[in-house]
């Protein structure tokens, strides 16, 4: 009778004492997840550079990354094959968002020295975006695609 009745005092302990653990596994995987979650926020490299038709376009973002709705400079570096600046072109962009439909972005950029051309972009939202660049010298029109990330 002690026995048995020592049997069933010691197994409500065991019982807390596995739940307990349970709950912690769960809160700590919960936690971990959370983490993992958190940190699959989009990261793009500040600056990019491209091959464009024996142009070579660089393009890098300040800050990077962006915020949303706030402006952020793109600055396109255009070089012919000799790595030379090329000069006297013109450059627009527009910033979206690849995996949404939520609107367009557009901005002129400016050449404010040989060969580099500057512009204002706003993102919309946060998340991951792209500025599609365009620049035409001569009657070429060279488009690159430029990734990257805008936060709140
Ligand atoms: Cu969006």
């Amino acid at each position: 009778m002690t026995r048995k009745g020592r049997d069933t005092a010691a197994m409500p302990n065991t019982a807390w004492l596995r739940l307990f653990g349970l709950g912690a596994i769960i809160v700590l995987g919960i936690g971990f997840g959370f983490r993992q979650f958190a940190a699959t926020s989009p990261q793009f490299p500040p600056v990019s550079d491209f091959m464009v038709e024996g142009y070579r376009i660089q393009v890098s973002l300040h800050p990077s990354p962006a915020t949303a709705l706030k402006p952020a400079t793109f600055t396109v570096t255009l070089r012919d094959t000799a790595g030379r600046p090329v000069s006297g072109a013109t450059g627009a962009a527009t910033i979206s968002m690849p995996q949404m439909l939520c609107g367009a972005s557009p901005f002129t950029l400016t050449e404010t020295e040989a060969g580099i051309y500057i512009g204002e972009g706003i993102p919309l939202m946060p998340g991951s975006s792209a500025a599609d660049v365009t620049i035409t010298a001569g009657d070429k029109s060279l488009r690159v695609r430029f990734p990257f990330a805008a936060v709140r």
